[in-house]
């Protein structure tokens, strides 16, 4: 639970189910029975590092918002349990950047800090994300420049000391980490550990001009990582975008870049009324332009045609496997052309299954 004390039924639920699928690890009941002992002695207890990977990979399996699935058995776990500190979380979060981003084929990472303890809860990363950009506003609360959604982030960041980044769309917001019951330490992201692709567009030269990027790397780092019963509260994990992550919510939405208006004009589109599908026809074109430049990069992407088929061979290997495979419907679908893609036409399951990536909220501020 919160306070670092696990509760032995759930300890027991997730070596039932490991031990179950992987017989090649030897009895269930020893090992029980040692887990009991440290539960009994210590109110928390220590996976081993087979538990650890088998632990991080099923919470993916298990992450019922994630299309992503199919490669779940792939997942790298960098092993960091012995890092409690906030510089050892710092250095070992650009490493996490570093091997996953190599030279733009994404490798699906997940590091894990140290675990909450009764007397000793774990590291946190206050960034939703290891690659953020900051959202500046004015004194009334307007949007000045860059991203709106990490406003408060930005705001906690220079409070905390942080002088600020030269004010464009695009500066990258430094890590804030918490751990040791001490304040917050800021710690720069080197800009060598961070992979930028710069947009354009196949047919629009124009498109260039506008100059727009995103970060190759998508690496959650705010979830806790939940395994029988355990808490990590500071293990960052990355995968590699879709297209329409981008494209469609983070550059579309009108409370982050709200950009359509802008590609439009330059389409010479008619925007006098929605029913011209304006915002639709620049949509597409923004979405084009993303997957372009990503894959012109040499940076991994998927595009929601290929990654909605994916899924549905994920859902019918996890059923001839016997398994249940939770999906929420309503984050499954992409914020584009839903009813082209076959995950639109068909209903889920959706259990809460663990081990697990949950958001806990964060006790201090
Ligand atoms: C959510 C795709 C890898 C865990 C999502 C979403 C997409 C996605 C499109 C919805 C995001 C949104 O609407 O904001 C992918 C792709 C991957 C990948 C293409 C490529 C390999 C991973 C990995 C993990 C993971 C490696 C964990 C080990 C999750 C979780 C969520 C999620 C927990 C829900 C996040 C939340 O609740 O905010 N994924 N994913 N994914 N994915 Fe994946
Ligand atoms: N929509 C968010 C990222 C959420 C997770 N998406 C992934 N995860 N692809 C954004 O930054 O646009 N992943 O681990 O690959």
């Amino acid at each position: 639970g919160g306070d670092g004390l696990v509760d032995p039924g759930e300890a027991e639920k997730f070596l039932r189910l490991f031990h179950a699928e992987n017989p090649s690890a030897g009895p269930f009941w020893p090992r029980m029975h040692q887990v009991l002992a440290e539960i009994d002695a210590w109110g928390t207890y220590t996976h081993t590092p087979d538990e650890l990977v088998y632990g991080a990979r099923v919470a993916w399996r298990n992450s019922g918002r994630c299309i992503g699935r199919l490669y779940w058995q792939s997942l790298r776990v960098r092993d960091r349990r012995s890092i409690d500190s906030a510089e050892g979380v710092a250095v070992e979060s650009v490493g996490h950047l570093r091997e996953a981003t190599g030279t733009g084929r994404i490798r699906p990472t997940i590091t894990v800090f140290a675990q909450d303890r009764p007397d000793r809860p774990g590291p946190r990363i206050w960034n939703e994300q290891l690659i953020r950009y900051a959202g500046y506003r004015g004194p009334d609360g307007t949007p000045l420049a860059g991203d709106a959604r990490n406003a408060d982030l930005t705001r906690t960041a220079r409070r905390l000391g942080w002088p600020g980044g030269p004010g464009t769309d695009f500066d990258v917001l430094p890590l804030v980490i918490e751990a040791g019951g001490r304040p917050p330490l800021l710690a720069t992201v080197p800009a060598d550990a961070i992979l930028e692709v710069e947009l354009v567009h196949p047919v629009y030269a124009w498109f260039a001009e506008l100059e727009l990027r995103w970060h190759a790397v998508p690496a959650i780092s705010n979830m806790c990582l939940e395994i029988g019963g355990v808490c990590y509260p500071c293990a960052p994990f990355n995968g590699w975008y879709m297209g329409t992550e981008i494209g469609a919510r983070n550059l579309a939405d009108t409370d982050r870049y709200n950009l359509l208006e802008v590609v439009a004009r330059r389409l010479g589109l008619n925007t006098s009324s929605d029913r011209t599908l304006w915002k639709d026809q620049a949509l597409v074109e923004l979405n084009v332009a993303v997957l372009y430049s990503f894959e012109r990069a040499g940076v991994t992407i998927t595009d929601h045609h290929t990654e909605s088929r994916r899924f549905i061979s994920h859902l019918e290997r996890e059923e001839r496997s016997g398994r249940v495979c939770p999906a929420d419907w309503s984050w499954i679908v992409p914020p584009l052309s839903g009813s082209l893609t076959p995950v639109f036409h068909r209903y889920y399951d959706d259990v809460q299954l663990s081990p697990a990536f949950v958001h806990h909220p964060r006790k201090s501020e």
